[in-house]
């Protein structure tokens, strides 16, 4: 929505408050088999995509997200060499992905094509790594490709998703992790955005039980500041084959590539878990 004055604006209903951008333009509008994209040109934040009127990517502050979604996971694997991003179709994630020497092989499964396309025009930043020979982009539904896969085929699955509403939602159910189990090898880990603790508190506690009935031994969420999400407060949620906590230290303190927001330090805080989010919640 937009209003006369030119201000972009996402309205969360079910918790009173909305997040809104000045906006320069509208670049583009588009509605896809799966979902209607936007992109803006904005004030401060830079270029913003919106799908199904959830802001998605801003250039300003995507590096929080997409930074967070994947090295503390590929730190905390012992030898990453096999990653799948599910969705991420703007490849941001996958960007961060190929940055680990020690990944051989990326594929990013993102189901509407449409997304990298404009990602490609409209966010340029974000796809400098598209052509690395480590990078395969197929746009497939992501459930499907895990149905497909052959069991112990991946290191690290990465779930970066929109919301849990439309084509989303079947990536938060057991039938879902429990075919991310069986495709992840020994050791592998399933990282999963999953929304904001301070208004989906249920939604992450509801993960955690999905995730272990699935089969996985060990489920942690790590916290990280999103602005231009509901509450600009989110977090990702870990899944592990075995149990969680590894962390590779001494790589992560000589990452042979810069970072503007994850490093030893954010990685360690990033778990700690704040008193209202103390398993098992007393949700409201
Ligand atoms: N994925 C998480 C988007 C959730 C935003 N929700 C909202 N605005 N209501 C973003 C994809 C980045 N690669």
């Amino acid at each position: 929505m937009i209003d006369p004055a030119g201000w972009f604006t996402e309205i969360y209903p079910r918790h009173g408050s909305a997040f809104s951008l000045r906006i320069k333009a509208r670049l583009h509008e588009e509605q896809t088999p799966f979902q209607k994209i936007e992109i803006f040109d904005t004030e401060w934040f830079g270029k913003l995509m919106v799908i199904d009127g959830c802001t998605m990517v801003s250039d300003r502050d995507n590096f929080l997200y997409h930074e967070m979604m994947t090295h503390p996971v590929l730190y905390a694997h012992p030898h990453p060499r096999r990653v799948w991003v599910i969705g991420g179709g703007d490849c941001g994630s996958l960007k961060e992905v190929l940055r680990h020497p020690e990944v051989e092989q990326a594929v990013q499964i993102e189901i509407d094509e449409r997304v990298t396309r404009l990602a490609e025009i409209h966010f340029p930043d974000l796809c400098t790594s598209n052509a690395d020979p480590r990078a395969e982009l197929l746009f497939i539904d992501g459930i499907q490709w895990v149905r497909d896969a052959a069991p112990g085929s991946v290191d690290v699955i990465i779930v970066d998703s929109t919301d849990p509403v439309g084509p989303a939602e079947g990536l938060f159910n057991e039938a879902f992790y429990r075919e991310c189990f069986r495709c992840l090898d020994q050791g592998g880990i399933l990282v999963q955005q999953s929304e904001s603790p301070l208004f989906h508190a249920d939604l992450i506690e509801a993960m955690h039980g999905t995730m272990r009935r699935a089969g996985f031994a060990d489920t942690r969420t790590f916290y990280f500041p999103q602005c231009i999400y509901p509450s600009g407060w989110w977090s990702g949620t870990m899944a592990g084959k075995d149990a969680l906590g590894g962390f590779r230290e001494a790589a992560a303190l000589a990452k042979p590539f810069a970072t503007r927001y994850y490093n030893v330090d954010i990685h360690k805080a990033a778990f700690a878990t704040p008193e209202f989010l103390r398993r098992p919640l007393a949700v409201d």
